[in-house]
């Protein structure tokens, strides 16, 4: 199972400023610990981190073509904007879960809408860091689930 997770604008400066609102930890600490219980998982996962929308849109379209089995997206600031990004996961149709650091629901008015929630799985704020690990546990979860489904229906297809 290969796993991408793309982090969005500003989110490289993570643990210099505002750590009453996002924390401590750096982002590429975030992202080891991460990549640690991947591994313990028996699972890949990449990360990437961009400034640039449409880098970010490469990513995910890179992500269908290289068949990942899912997304894990911080958009950031894009969570908010992004038509074109919101379109991009749309389109690839991997199963893709959306996180937050803070609680983007009890902050300002604009950041309570998210373009990317509807064509996500699901949506995870407000639990710091932990939320990307609980992210990389459900795409194990729902893929795990999705393996014995097609594994039952395969073996109760009539033999000729
Ligand atoms: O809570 C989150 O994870 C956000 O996606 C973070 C975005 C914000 O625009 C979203 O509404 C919620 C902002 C990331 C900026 O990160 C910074 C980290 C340290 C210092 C300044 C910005």
């Amino acid at each position: 199972m290969k796993i991408l997770v793309l982090n969005g604008p500003n989110l490289n400066l993570l643990g210099t400023r505002e750590p009453e609102i996002y924390g401590q930890q750096t982002l590429a600490e975030i992202m080891q610990a991460l990549t640690e219980e991947a591994v313990a998982c028996g699972v890949s996962i990449e990360t990437q981190q961009s400034n640039h929308e449409g880098e970010l849109i490469d990513q995910v379209q890179r992500a269908g073509r290289e068949s990942f089995n899912g997304i894990i997206i911080n958009p950031g600031g894009y969570t908010h904007t992004s038509v074109a990004l919101r379109d991009a996961i749309a389109a690839v149709g991997l199963p893709t879960v959306e996180v937050h650091l803070s609680n983007i629901h009890a902050r300002e008015e604009f950041r309570r809408h998210s373009y990317i929630a509807p064509v996500a799985v699901g949506q995870i704020c407000g639990l710091g860091p932990v939320g990307y690990s609980l992210a990389l546990r459900a795409l194990i979860s729902r893929d795990s689930n999705w393996r014995l489904s097609e594994n039952r229906d395969r073996s109760e297809k009539p033999t000729d």
